[in-house]
């Protein structure tokens, strides 16, 4: 089984300095930084009609009402209004998306989805969007993973797993990669953010298959903490890192001339 759920971060809760964390960023996740902050504005689309064809894999971000998908994709890019964040619920109401990648061959798209669960939206409204949804998990062919994003006080809740049902055929045979983002971890400590990928993980482990790539992690758009990670992890749903080369193997040896 290829699930991999990730290890809880290590050290202490409090952030660590610009300096830390930049001392602290792998080369790779570097690399997955600058390829991320490169995102652009591309369309934004209230039907499914409306999104573009092709099968450029496309990232959405998913999850409830101010859980704070709008929140990490500007922290992600290192863009502070790419997408739209907002302290008023329900504020991204539509498909918006992102260009990754050289402009000229796009190599990929982030998808900022709009959050289900604010209680202020109307019926009809909720209705259409729950079917837009449904859809767009169920039969975009371009998907090519799906970030979940929940508040770390809150966990999954019932509608998270209304939404990951749709999904999780597609993430039980590998066409779709998963990766769960515990959100606004600032705002608790380190015992209850252990407790809270815990939780996450036992929630998750029915849909590990063979196939499955599944991951869970920690996240502030505040402190940027797990941002290095998480960019890494979706470049590597893109591009997968190069496998190891091993080291040419050593020439045989040969026997020592006889001496005259
Ligand atoms: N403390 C803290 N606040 C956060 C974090 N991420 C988001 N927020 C706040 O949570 C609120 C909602 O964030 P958004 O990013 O707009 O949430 P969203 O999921 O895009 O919401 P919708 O577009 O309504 O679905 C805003 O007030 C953000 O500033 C975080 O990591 N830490
Ligand atoms: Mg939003």
């Amino acid at each position: 089984m290829t699930t991999s759920f990730r290890a809880p971060p290590a050290g202490p809760a409090a952030a660590p300095s610009p300096r830390q964390a930049a001392a602290a960023v792998s080369p790779q996740a570097r690399a997955a930084l600058a390829w991320l902050h490169g995102a652009r504005f591309l369309t934004t689309a209230s039907r499914l009609d409306q999104l573009p064809q092709g099968d450029l894999p496309e990232i959405a971000f998913v999850g409830r009402s101010n859980a704070g998908k709008s929140s990490a994709i500007n922290r992600l890019t290192q863009q502070r209004r790419l997408a739209f964040a907002s302290r008023t619920p329900g504020r991204t109401q539509h498909i918006n998306l992102f260009d990754l990648g050289p402009r000229e061959a796009p190599e990929a798209r982030l998808a900022d989805l709009p959050g289900y669960g604010y209680a202020a939206v109307e019926r009809a409204a909720k209705l259409r969007w729950q079917e837009v949804m449904a859809q767009y998990l169920e039969l975009r062919r371009a998907l090519h993973g799906v970030v979940l994003l929940a508040d770390a006080r809150l966990g999954l809740t019932d509608l998270d797993q209304r939404l990951l049902a749709l999904v999780a055929p597609r993430v039980a045979n590998g066409e779709v990669r998963l990766l769960l983002l515990l959100t606004k971890v600032d705002k608790i400590n380190r015992s209850e953010a252990q407790r809270a990928l815990r939780d996450a993980t036992e929630a998750l482990a029915p849909l590990g298959t063979e196939a499955a790539d599944i991951g869970v992690a920690t996240f502030s758009a505040l402190t940027g903490q797990g941002v290095a990670d998480v960019a890494e992890a979706l470049r590597g749903w893109i591009e997968p890192p190069a496998p190891a080369v091993a080291p040419p193997a050593a020439p045989a040896a040969t026997p020592a001339e006889p001496g005259p």
